[in-house]
């Protein structure tokens, strides 16, 4: 394998010109996902939360640089680690709070948990915890918005490992074939539960094999927004405009362990210096310093951010653990049933 590529510090450069105000919102979402992702793990810890959590914590720039440039009423799709996603595309904390409580207030009704969230006023049009789950469902609303001539766009989100699976292939080739428009976002965190990526494939090559498939492929430094947010304008944009499927990749790390509140650290998973070396490219602390270095906010109103924010999330988790779970009377709701 060539050496896997490793970004070096997020450059962080404002490239599109973004006002003051957008990169604050962007900065307030990347903390509101960090915060509720923090909570969760502690609910996990305390045996509050049943579902098995896949925790996002150190991608969310990736969450947040891509929803930015969607709007409304185009789509998104999941993974197992869908927390980000959801909120990050305009998810109300509560909801995703309920759902992780398994509560009928729940985005899902109770019935989903952490890794089947659905919430269609949003566009999140599901996430699934089969690996690849999502691929060939997300080309729908695609087929659909060319069918009929729409200009929304869908967004795949997936993981590193999803290219390891045949439907990646048939779903870049037919999204390639029929020129949808859609985007699909690899996460590439380095890992598929425990197993690194140099142990899983000849060469660090997803974003090449993507571009044999035939669609414009960029691969991105995951922890910086700018960046990120940059690709995905650009893919978005081609993509309304009827240029057909495109592909980034993000390189980006999860500081916690495949799921769960542990880093895996002392079961020899990852080594404590890889971890360290990603902390120092934390998305959000990093956005934090170069944000105060050039006077757009104080170290203060940073503070207040995380403060405000913990709150946002702790009155959530609080009503989430005051919400009532799904009346058994209604178990078969929402589920297919075929007569027979
Ligand atoms: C079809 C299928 N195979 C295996 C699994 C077990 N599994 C769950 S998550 C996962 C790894 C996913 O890795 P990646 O796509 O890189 O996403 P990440 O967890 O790193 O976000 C595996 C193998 C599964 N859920 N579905
Ligand atoms: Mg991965």
């Amino acid at each position: 394998m060539r050496q896997i590529h490793v970004p070096t510090l997020p450059v962080l450069e404002n490239v599109l010109g973004l006002s003051d105000e957008i990169v604050k919102n962007m900065l307030a979402r990347m903390v509101l996902i960090r915060t509720a992702e923090e909570h969760i793990a502690q609910s996990v810890l305390e045996k509050q939360v049943f579902t098995p959590c896949h925790l996002y914590i150190g991608q969310e720039a990736d969450a947040v640089g891509v929803c930015q440039a969607l709007r409304d009423t185009d789509y998104v799709f999941s993974t197992h680690r869908s927390h980000g996603h959801f909120l990050a595309k305009g998810g109300k904390i509560e909801d995703l709070f309920a759902e992780i409580y398994c509560r009928e207030t729940g985005c899902s009704g109770g019935r989903g948990g952490s890794m089947h969230l659905c919430d269609p006023k949003i566009g999140l049009l599901g996430s699934s915890s089969i690996v690849a789950g999502c691929l060939g469902i997300g080309l729908g609303p695609a087929f659909k918005s060319k069918l009929m001539g729409l200009d929304n766009v869908s967004v795949i989100f997936h993981g590193d490992c999803v290219p390891e699976e045949g439907v990646w292939h048939e779903a870049l080739n037919f999204a390639a074939v029929k020129k949808l428009p859609v985007i699909f976002v690899c996460e590439n965190n380095l890992y598929a539960a425990s197993a690194a990526l140099a142990d899983r494939r000849v060469d660090d090559n997803i974003f090449e094999v993507a571009a044999a498939h035939g669609l414009p492929t960029e691969i991105v430094d995951g922890n910086d927004i700018f960046a990120v947010h940059k690709a995905a304008t650009e893919a978005v944009q081609r993509a309304r405009n009827g240029e057909g499927p495109q592909y980034i990749e993000t390189r980006t790390y999860r500081w916690l362990g495949h799921v769960g509140p542990f880093d895996n650290i002392k079961e020899g998973l990852r080594d404590i210096n890889e971890l360290n070396f990603w902390k120092e490219r934390c998305p959000i602390r990093n956005l934090e310093r170069k944000l105060i270095e050039t006077g757009v906010m104080t170290e203060q109103e940073t503070e207040a951010l995380h403060e405000r924010t913990r709150k946002i999330v702790e009155d959530a988790q609080a009503k989430a653990v005051a919400a009532s779970k799904p009346a058994p009377e209604t178990l078969l709701h929402n589920v297919y049933r075929r007569e027979v």
